[in-house]
């Protein structure tokens, strides 16, 4: 085993490899499969350029060679954040030939996460774009090897003098392919997925090859796909949502063509989806309720004939909107960056397309639905989700403390979800029991945001939860006790926060003060009566704390 993860019991990766689920390939033969067929057929659409099965292929493996080359070899690992366009799937398939096992930051990520990224990989590649600040200069990447004390490649994709072009390096003709090493094994780790997140740091999560590869063979099943798919990706491409469900590698496995989105605004979307006839595409809900309000919606999604929403619960009012003034099915997307895949199916009712997040897409998924002392719940009734199967991994990456509570002792990842199951088996996400915020799909761990705010000077404490938002479902609201004798303005908090470099959506959306935390019987600060507090004062519409004192 190169890079370290857990691996599934014995006994239950061998059901998995009798019953065809994994298939001990390559990730790279979702691409390479097609080339004697249909090398000539375009995969990929951008703004500007248009990229066919074999060049992608091609320009995959040149980046491979030219890597091996610069000395990278097969469980070396890299960080890499790339933003929505076709580079992103080129280095993903290059390293995944070279068996180099990278983390995709977001493109929104900043120089906190990506500095927490590199600590924990300490990785001898990173690729960065122009097109992000951090990596216009040299002085974040020169920093990182002088904090981190770590030696890495440096290639940025775009016209900087102090790193390689990445795109040069997959142009140059005289690129000798033959030097690429001979793939690593299926049962390797491919790729780190980003978690959400509850906990100070995040988390990274190991996927292989055979698990990865089939969740996304089962997508393609689940959704129907063919070689006709047309799909517009304008959610983060490192996602696993569109990266995965069935998303981008779904489409290179059914062959069809991807279209890419550099935000999903309907000004963006809806000029790609007319021209390309872009048939299925997938939003989380606040885009989805951008695309509702936006004129001439059903006309200008004529050639849509699926709408996939997920990452945040979507209301049945909503739902129901989408099918009706966007004239698309509805398909509802429950997954998460650790594993397990909820779909509502395509021959779903009304009812259950409208009011449920889908089913788990494996015959081998087992949800058990729990309570708070670990005991399954009657069907129907809500409770904690459970689950394990054979695409849903085993332990976060090197972090044995927080693992112990993330698994039950029956070895299945809690996901903090509280759900109800229907007679059919779907499954309908009706809270949360972990201290996240996720506002409009992006997780926000509210410890995270708590530490920074710990460190100020004035602050003597600090609780974050979510407060209500109509467009995004929730924003994030930092509860402050100010040190005695103190005084800080919300400005002052904002700006200190900003010092911190982190991605943009982690930023509290406002700041309370208040003299002491409700606690729970247990002694621990009562989040959700904070939580209803802020909601409270949202409805009088209170105007947040001025000064806190
Ligand atoms: C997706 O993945 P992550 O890792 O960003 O977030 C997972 C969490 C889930 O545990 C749940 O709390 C929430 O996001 N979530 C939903 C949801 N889909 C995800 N909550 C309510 N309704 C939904 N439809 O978000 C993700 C990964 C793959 C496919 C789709 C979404």
């Amino acid at each position: 085993m190169r890079v370290n993860y857990t691996p599934w019991p014995e006994d239950e990766a061998k059901r998995y490899r009798e019953k065809g689920f994994w298939l001990d390939l390559q990730l790279t033969d979702i691409l390479d499969r097609h080339l004697t067929s249909q090398g000539s057929k375009t995969a990929i659409i951008t703004d500007d350029s248009r990229l066919t099965y074999a060049e992608l292929a091609l320009y995959s493996t040149r980046l491979a060679a030219s890597l091996a080359k610069r000395g990278l070899k097969a469980g070396d690992t890299a960080l890499v954040q790339l933003p929505n366009d076709f580079p992103f799937y080129v280095v993903y398939f290059a390293l995944l030939r070279l068996g180099v096992v990278p983390v995709n930051a977001l493109f929104n990520h900043n120089r906190e996460e990506l500095s927490h990224y590199a600590k924990q990989l300490e990785p001898k590649l990173v690729i960065g774009s122009e097109l992000q600040p951090l990596f216009k200069t040299a002085d974040f990447t020169n920093q990182l090897r002088e904090n981190e004390d770590i030696a890495f490649e440096l290639l940025v994709d775009g016209n900087v003098d102090f790193a390689p072009s990445l795109r040069e390096l997959w142009l140059n003709e005289e690129t000798d392919i033959s030097c690429v090493p001979k793939a690593t094994g299926a049962d390797e780790v491919a790729f780190f997925q980003l978690s959400g997140g509850s906990t100070g740091t995040p988390k990274l999560i190991p996927r292989t090859h055979n698990d990865y590869y089939y969740s996304v063979r089962q997508s393609v099943d689940v959704c129907e796909w063919e070689d006709s798919v047309v799909y517009l990706c304008a959610l983060p491409a490192a996602h696993n949502f569109p990266l995965s469900s069935p998303g981008a590698l779904g489409v290179f496995f059914a062959g069809g063509t991807l279209v890419i989105a550099p935000d999903p605004s309907p000004s963006t979307c809806f000029p790609l989806i007319k021209q390309h006839g872009v048939n299925w595409t997938a939003l989380v809900p606040p885009a989805a309720i951008l695309w509702l309000n936006a004129p001439d919606g059903a006309e200008a999604l004529a050639s849509l004939k699926y709408l996939q929403v997920g990452g945040a619960r979507l209301s049945t009012n909503l739902a129901k909107r989408v099918e009706s003034e966007l004239d698309v099915t509805l398909q509802q997307v429950f997954g998460m960056a650790e594993g397990l895949v909820n779909y509502t199916r395509l021959d779903d009712d009304e009812w259950t397309r409208h009011n449920t997040q889908g089913r788990p897409m494996s015959e081998d998924d087992v949800v058990v639905i729990v309570d708070e002392d670990g005991e399954p719940v009657k069907q129907g009734e809500e409770g904690l989700l459970t689950t394990k199967g054979p695409y849903t991994f085993r332990g976060y990456f090197n972090a044995d403390t927080h693992n112990r509570k993330a698994f039950t002792d029956q070895g299945y990842y809690a996901s903090g979800d509280v759900v109800v199951q229907t007679e059919t088996g779907h499954l309908t996400v009706v809270g949360r029991d972990k201290d996240q915020i996720n506002k409009g799909g992006e997780k926000i761990a509210a410890e995270e945001l708590e530490n920074h705010l710990l460190s100020h000077p004035d602050v003597f404490d600090a609780a974050v939860v979510s407060m209500p938002d109509e467009l995004l479902g929730e924003r994030i609201c930092a509860f402050i006790i100010v040190k005695k004798g103190c005084a800080v303005r919300p400005v002052t908090l904002n700006k200190f926060m900003r010092s911190k470099h982190l991605a943009d959506y982690k930023y509290p959306d406002r700041y309370e003060l208040i003299d002491a935390f409700p606690k729970t019987k247990v002694g621990k600060v009562d989040k959700k009566s904070l939580r209803a507090h802020i909601a409270t004062l949202l409805a009088k519409r209170t105007p947040p704390s001025r000064t806190l004192v």
